[in-house]
């Protein structure tokens, strides 16, 4: 079996990895470890974001998983990227409200998306694509001297997945399903929102589920 520690706050991204990635693993996040550094989320592009989680829970975790075969830091960093507005709020999606007062960390889900919409309200509906993106960051957390537990991980020790799904800004949110801004959001081919559509149809076209299906490959693929 194998151990994977989610290096996520968010309960929500959590709970959508868990249902995706079945099979045989041993699930632990940083609820584990309340002690575990703070990230400090600065890079300008999700794939920097994700190697940063991953690094830095990668390097807090060495040395507690000791004697554990097959142990890997997991990190999502993920967002919305509208084209109206040049691809914002992209990276700073989850803080994407408090950048107008300068406030510290993420903002509500609901103030992200009430920013959202005053942002788009002159916008026709054509005018309203958008892609969730999502890039999960996969680390080893073996030590050097313990390299034989890798799954042949080589330099740089960090893999990278990525996923993304197109679709359209709504114009009110609808549904009460998901997190973020899945009430706005209405992927390519459907009519209902993420937050109406519900986990089991999110969960299978998602830019999440796009990433986490390329991990699953990797994870399962033979590894001499
Ligand atoms: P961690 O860094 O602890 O993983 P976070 O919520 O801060 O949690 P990100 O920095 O990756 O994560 O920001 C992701 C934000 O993008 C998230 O808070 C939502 O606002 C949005 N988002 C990402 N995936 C989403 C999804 O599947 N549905 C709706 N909104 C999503």
């Amino acid at each position: 079996m194998i151990t994977i520690l989610v290096a996520t706050k968010n309960s929500h991204k959590l709970q959508e990895i868990q249902s995706i990635l079945q099979g045989s693993v041993r699930w632990l996040s940083l609820r584990d470890f309340p002690e575990a550094p703070e990230i400090v989320e600065d890079a300008p592009t999700f794939q920097g974001n994700a190697a940063k989680k991953a690094a830095t829970i990668a390097a807090f975790a060495s040395g507690k998983f000791e004697s554990v075969e097959d142990t890997y830091i997991l990190a999502d960093d993920s967002g919305l990227e509208v084209d109206a507005l040049n691809g914002d709020p992209g990276v700073l999606s989850a803080r994407f409200a408090h950048l107008d007062t300068n406030t510290f960390g993420n903002a509500p889900d609901a103030a992200n998306n009430a920013k959202l919409l005053r942002l788009m309200r002159n916008f026709d509906p054509s005018e309203r694509t958008a892609r969730f993106c999502c890039v999960l960051a996969l680390a080893s957390c073996a030590s050097s001297k313990n390299q034989r537990v890798t799954r042949k991980m080589e330099e740089p020790k960090i893999l990278f997945f990525s996923g993304t799904c197109e679709g359209r800004i709504l114009q009110s949110p609808q549904g009460s399903e998901g997190f973020g801004y899945d009430p706005l959001f209405v992927p390519e081919g459907y009519e209902q929102s993420f937050a109406q559509l519900g986990d089991s149809i999110k969960n299978r076209l998602s830019h999440r589920a796009k990433a986490l299906h390329l991990l699953n490959a990797w994870l399962t693929k033979p590894h001499p």
